[in-house]
């Protein structure tokens, strides 16, 4: 029986660069497109499938829609930025004979031989998994939907910890909350759908699997937008450098790319991100940000006793011209440009 785990749409979720405010509603819409176009028997959305409690009632209303369309079983893990989801205002979604969640008196879904098990957020309890895992009758396929972190204790919403959660005897632990794609053997982070910002830097997608003993998935990068962070050197020159890059990431899905460039290496001149040398790239990508992490280059004497007068700078190069270590020389003025001493703006 084949089957798609994926979760933490943020449907309502302002995007940062998008023109469109609805991207996430539209990629959520594609992701069930898929689901129906694969011909899967079963799909677990593990949480967060809205951002937050605003996201307009037609929108809602509209996502339940298409889910029952799919007809097929869905299970929804209710996670900590949906549970608005709980209101009496929504409980009519969860009549439809296809959609399924959890709570304190529902605890199973049996259908065929796979039963699928699940917690929301706000009423995990490590207490009552350990028990239901006691009675798991093991010939059957035992499918585990939860929504909160198995990684790090801190986390507001941790739940119990991926050792305790493979130890157990589960065929499968659908997981959502943490945005990275993460894999302990069968206990899994499917991952968001579409990246939200620059922390966001990994493949996005779904997983698609075969419930089966043991339990088959893989994993499909499926996004369509990227935040990518690079450096840049431009050592050998700023054109040159920006040239380069450009030919390096263009594509045609360049438009669906989002830049974060920090220069680095020497410069020489002083560079203002709204410098023409930079339309190639705004104009290509669907954003772009410039960060400047150069150093100036010493080796203009004359200016640098000009520009410093009166500082140790000044000093520094009149040193320098008498000895001549040219190393020493640009350490020891590297050292003051980083500690700021000496040198006002450059
Ligand atoms: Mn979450």
């Amino acid at each position: 029986m084949k089957f798609i785990h994926t979760g933490d749409f943020h449907i309502g979720a302002s995007h940062p660069f998008s023109k469109h405010s609805d991207v996430m509603f539209r990629r959520a819409t594609a992701m069930l497109s898929a689901v129906k176009k694969r011909e899967v028997q079963m799909l677990f959305l593990t949480g967060d499938l809205f951002d937050r409690d605003d996201v307009k009632v037609s929108t809602v209303d509209t996502f339940f829609h298409r889910l029952a369309a799919l007809d097929i079983p869905v299970f929804i893990v209710i996670g900590n930025h949906d549970m608005f989801l709980r209101n009496q205002a929504y409980k009519r979604h969860f009549t439809h004979k296809n959609i399924h969640t959890f709570n304190q008196d529902i605890r199973k879904h049996t259908m065929g031989d796979v039963d699928v098990y699940g917690f929301n957020t706000h009423d995990f309890d490590l207490e009552v998994l350990k028990t239901i895992n006691d009675t798991l009758d093991k010939k059957r396929i035992n499918v585990l939907c939860l929504h909160g972190d198995i990684m790090n204790a801190r986390d507001e919403h941790y739940l119990t910890s991926h050792k305790t959660l493979q130890a157990m005897d589960f065929d499968y632990v659908a997981l959502g909350h943490i945005h990275k794609h993460t894999t302990y053997n069968h206990v899994v982070y499917s991952g968001n759908i579409e990246p939200l910002d620059f922390s966001e830097t990994e493949d996005k997608g779904f997983i698609e699997g075969s419930l089966e003993k043991p339990v088959k998935v893989t994993f499909h990068p499926s996004q369509q937008y990227r935040f990518i962070q690079n450096q840049l050197d431009i050592s050998e020159g700023l054109d040159k450098a920006v040239e380069a890059y450009l030919f390096t990431h263009n594509s045609d899905e360049a438009m669906h790319t989002f830049h974060r460039i920090t220069l680095i290496g020497q410069r020489d001149r002083v560079i203002d991100p709204h410098d023409a040398v930079f339309d190639g790239l705004k104009e290509t990508f669907g954003h772009v940000e410039i960060k400047d992490e150069t150093r100036p280059k010493f080796d203009d004497y004359k200016m640098l006793k000009k520009q410093y007068k009166g500082t140790v700078v000044e000093a520094l190069v009149d040193i320098h011209e008498k000895e001549g270590d040219e190393d020493a020389f640009a350490l020891a003025l590297e050292a003051l440009y980083e500690s700021g001493e000496g040198f006002d703006d450059y």
